[in-house]
């Protein structure tokens, strides 16, 4: 596992499966009905049971680019914060703004429960088509400035999926780190 300090914190990267992470949270890739889907979706809510869209269904949905939070259930990790990244249509700034503020609406929530330590998948770069070479850099530049003004979350983990996908963020990661 790639790691690297920011001020008192570690953004950590690896491959592999994001339900099986032992953080204290996870970070879903939701759509805005919160109510289930494919991809890292699907797979949080069948490691997670049941009783995690039954929680769902009472949050009455989530906005594109904000994020709410329900317990873990099955879960290794003890809450499921559910984000909505936004649809990709072509490279635009509202666009990218949205992804930014998945990212960080999914940190304050974090910050607001005082959770530690936190996974992430690599938001909107499956059904919602956002290039990796994009996303990658918005996502680590989000985390890195979050970390950075905010000392009480200790780990960022990003979990990616395939080899290309970690290899993407390792390229932007050493970009940004000094
Ligand atoms: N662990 C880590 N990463 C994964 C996993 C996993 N188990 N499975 C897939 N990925 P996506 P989105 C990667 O489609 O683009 C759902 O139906 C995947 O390779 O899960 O934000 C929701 O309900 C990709 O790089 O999320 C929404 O309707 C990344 O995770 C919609 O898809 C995100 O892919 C959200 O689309």
């Amino acid at each position: 596992m790639e790691e690297v300090k920011i001020e008192s914190s570690v953004l950590q990267l690896m491959q592999g499966d994001i339900t099986e992470q032992d953080t204290e949270a996870i970070v879903n890739a939701a759509n805005r009905s919160l109510l289930g889907g494919g991809g890292v979706d699907g797979a949080i809510h069948r490691a997670a049971g049941p009783e995690l869209l039954a929680e769902c269904r009472t949050l009455g949905g989530c906005e594109t680019g904000d994020a709410v939070i329900t317990r873990g259930y099955r879960l290794k990790a003890r809450y499921v914060i559910h984000t909505v990244g936004p649809v990709y249509r072509s490279a635009n700034p509202a666009t990218e703004r949205l992804l930014e503020s998945a990212y960080q609406r999914s940190l304050e929530v974090a910050r607001t429960k005082g959770i530690r330590s936190v996974a992430f998948p690599s938001i909107s770069t499956g059904a919602y088509g956002y290039p990796l070479e994009e996303a990658a850099p918005v996502a680590l530049r989000t985390v890195t400035e979050f970390l950075r003004a905010h000392p009480g979350i200790e780990r960022v983990r990003f979990v990616l999926r395939s080899s290309t996908a970690l290899r993407s963020f390792e390229e932007v990661l050493g970009q940004l780190a000094p």
